[in-house]
């Protein structure tokens, strides 16, 4: 009987170290469980994280790239009617652009007005195509309407320049102070020859007058868009 309890105390003994490893075994796995699902939950954060960061900057990219495709077509629309307007322009009395590196930011010229059928004489009227700030902007440094862009411009043509019936019209606005790549600093940035060019610029180089044109605007982060574009024309009444 003795023998007996001993044994029925040993198995206890064992049964209950066999339990307690059992346990142990249990806790060990419960805790390796817990590391894996921290792990598991932290991957998953970094992975939704990264998917995030990837929407936002696609997101980002899809409207800078929209508002590319917008700044383009205006540029073209602003260069055609420059255009369009200075091929009209009596060359003899075109004013203000000199020859490259130099540079204006304004031009002024005689366009036809009226021809008499009578005596084909022909009147002209003054032209005026200039580079200022916008009229909610200062040249000051500072963003003073909010819209993103600092110190930025509108090209205007003016018809019937100087005149009390003078009629301004705006061609583009947001244009760069400078043109992209450019800042006041001496030196040529961009490399086309220019020393600090302004957004809108004209100059001629030989028979060519070459118009550039910046735009910028800023998308919702506050990131600059900006498009560039230059042409050439040549005026009535021979070349320079
Ligand atoms: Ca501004
Ligand atoms: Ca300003
Ligand atoms: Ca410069």
């Amino acid at each position: 009987m003795k023998l007996f309890h001993h044994e029925r105390a040993l198995s206890a003994k064992i049964g209950n170290a066999a339990c307690a490893g059992q346990g142990g075994a249990r806790s060990a796995r419960l805790g390796f469980g817990l590391v894996e699902i921290l792990i598991s939950a932290a991957i998953a954060l970094l992975a939704l994280g990264s998917v995030g960061i990837a929407t936002s900057s696609n997101v980002n990219a899809f409207e800078a790239g929209n508002l590319r495709t917008g700044l383009n077509s205006k540029v073209n629309q602003a260069l055609d009617r420059i255009v369009r307007e200075l091929s009209l322009g009596d060359k003899a009395t075109l004013i203000g652009v000199p020859a490259a590196p130099l540079f204006s930011e304004l031009t002024t010229f005689d366009v036809p007005d009226t021809v008499s059928f009578a005596t084909g004489v022909v009147t002209w009227k003054t032209t005026r195509v200039e580079l200022q700030y916008e009229p909610s902007e200062t040249d000051d440094g500072i963003d003073n309407d909010g819209d993103g862009l600092i110190d930025e411009g509108q090209v205007v043509l003016t018809r019937d320049f100087g005149t009390a019936n003078q009629l301004a019209t705006v061609l583009a606005t947001g244009v760069a102070e400078y043109a992209e790549g450019e800042a006041f600093d001496a030196s040529d940035e961009n490399g086309n020859g220019l020393i600090d060019e302004r957004g809108f610029a004209l100059c001629f180089d030989g028979t060519r007058m070459l118009i550039r044109l910046t735009l910028e605007r800023a998308d919702s982060s506050g990131e600059i868009v900006r498009t560039s574009l230059s042409t050439t024309v040549t005026c009535r009444n021979g070349n320079p």
